[in-house]
């Protein structure tokens, strides 16, 4: 590489962590040094550390420009900042170094990441690092793959990139007009030429062949995929697709995109040979786009880690104001169950805790008539796990960021429609007197057993709410202007939702902790 395509490392920060006055910002939740943070980018564990690059714009609170940052983490939790890996530099990445993924080539750190230039489709690019990852060259060969002749190619990014049979495979998303989002399957000897194998997966833009539902459904799979995640997941663990016996699935994750509608997706089903070929079409994260961008990578102790974006909902101006935007979501381990993508928070999320509380102590149900509530603890930093019983027919409210007065609250309502199945439905109507803060409604669906069990785990971080409802993700944000909006409760309604009359839930659990922050290395303030 030239020194020119040397990114500037020292790049001037607007200010450090925690420094800014905005008590939205989460504090266990990593968030860039200072401005604009999107998609984790490049996750990977060497020698026991973990890599976290990331889509940052470190000059504003606004996506331009994008480059690289990188953080490095020995819990998952606690990231120090490293050098920036990666800036525009005049070429094919003059005007972002956008999403991509690291793989080790035969002892190269290396990076596959799409270049961006303004008005065009964005291209295939390389960089190698050193072994301290601390400085990448570009290759003089970039870009290193375009997209195919002949297909009608509407967008063009993002990498999944994997060795199999001795050679290198990657899949980039794309849009193929009038057609949808599609994975597009390479091969190479040498992760510099590539040969275009076909389409590996494709959706239906229109939603009408049964692969997802129409536009504007949860499950619309979109015009173009981006960030697609190829990997195989079994009882036993996690790997490269393709690998693994014939128990458990593989797996095509990719954010569905069109505009101003997108959200994450997962196929399940066989990668075999050059196709995949899906059983099933499931949603990421009931909170749709505000956890966007979702990449995973398996760790050292051989779990399937998903980082995902949790993007702002709140005005621009908002976000402009406080100097940063965009949280990455706490690490999630992802697993199947009765062959059903489920997660959650990776162990490390709970050497977070601290001041345990027992509501409800394990064996000690609480029976909450219709009308009643248990208050919970008071504070927006917060790990909750509550474990409800729910009959058929019954409905209960998870209450959060409740101001004292109630003008402020977010209500999670979980209603058990079926022996097997629970709606959930997240209100933000009254979360935030803010009127540039999003309302919009968060719906799903979650499995429940024949007992009726919902199991909790509520993780508060100021404006970030990461919910997991029997392993189903949930994500939001809420701004309460409020600054005591701190109350949280469990409650039944005196009458359910949509039906005559309420039913009595059990509470069999309810603990709660406050959560320590620090998501930098030596920022301790909590
Ligand atoms: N963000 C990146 C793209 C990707 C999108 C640009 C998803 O590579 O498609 O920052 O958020």
């Amino acid at each position: 590489m030239s020194a020119d395509h040397t990114p500037a490392i020292a790049v001037e920060r607007a200010s450090a962590a925690g420094e800014l006055p905005d008590r939205h910002r989460p504090r266990f939740h990593f968030t860039a040094p200072s401005g604009w943070l999107n998609d984790p980018t490049g996750l990977t564990q060497r020698e026991g550390v973990y890599h976290l690059f990331y889509q940052h714009n470190p000059y504003g609170a606004f996506h331009d420009r994008i480059h690289w940052g990188h953080a490095t983490s020995r819990d998952l939790m606690t990231w120090t900042d490293e050098p920036i890996a990666l800036a525009p530099s005049p070429g094919p990445d003059e005007d972002g170094c956008w999403s991509g993924v690291f793989v080790d080539d035969h002892g190269v750190p290396t990076l596959v990441y799409s270049g961006h230039r303004e008005g065009r489709r964005q291209v295939g690019c390389v960089a190698t690092g050193t072994a301290d990852m601390h400085t990448w060259t570009k290759d003089q060969a970039n870009p290193v793959v375009e997209a195919p002749p002949g297909v009608d190619v509407t967008e063009f990014r993002d990498h999944c990139v994997w060795r199999e049979d001795g050679v290198w495979r990657q899949v980039i998303g794309a849009g193929i007009r009038d057609v949808g989002g599609a994975a597009l399957l390479f091969e190479s000897p040498d992760l510099r030429s590539w040969r275009y194998l076909g389409q590996l997966s494709v959706g239906d833009v229109t939603g009408r062949s049964g692969l997802g539902g129409p536009p504007g459904s949860t499950d619309w799979t979109g015009a173009v995929w981006e960030c697609p995640d190829l990997f195989h997941l079994d009882s036993h663990g996690t790997g490269a697709p393709g690998t693994g016996d014939n128990e458990g699935t593989d797996v095509l994750l990719f954010c569905a995109w069109q505009d101003d509608a997108y959200h994450p997706l997962c196929l399940t089903g066989t990668y075999r040979g050059d196709r995949f070929e899906p059983t099933g079409l499931h949603r990421f994260d009931l909170g749709e786009r505000a956890f966007y961008a979702p990449q995973s990578f398996r760790d050292e102790s051989g779990r399937r880690i998903v980082f995902g974006w949790i993007m702002e909902e709140r005005a621009q101006e908002a976000s402009l104001a406080a100097g940063w935007s965009g949280a990455m979501s706490v690490p999630r381990v992802m697993s199947l169950t009765d062959g059903c993508p489920t997660f959650t928070p990776a162990i490390e999320v709970d050497a977070r805790r601290r001041d345990a509380v027992e509501i409800v102590p394990h064996g000690s149900d609480v029976t909450l008539q219709p009308g009643a509530g248990l208050a919970g603890p008071v504070g927006d930093q917060l790990d909750l796990e509550i474990d409800l019983v729910i009959p058929t027919g019954g409905t209960a409210h998870l209450v959060l960021l409740a101001s004292p007065d109630r003008v402020e609250q977010t209500v999670l309502e979980i209603r058990r429609v079926g022996v097997e199945t629970a709606t959930v439905r997240l209100d933000r109507s009254r979360a935030s007197l803010d009127p540039g803060a999003w309302t919009v409604e968060r719906r799903g669906e979650i499995p429940v057993d024949a007992e009726g069990t919902v199991s909790v785990r509520a993780l508060l971080d100021h404006s970030v709410l990461e919910l997991f409802l029997n392993g189903q993700p949930l994500t939001v944000r809420a701004y309460p202007t409020n600054p005591e909006a701190l109350q949280t409760a469990v409650e039944v309604p005196a009458y359910a939702a949509g039906r005559p009359g309420a039913l009595a839930v059990t509470v069999g659990r309810f603990a709660a902790w406050r959560m320590e922050g620090a998501a930098r290395a030596g920022d301790l303030r909590g």
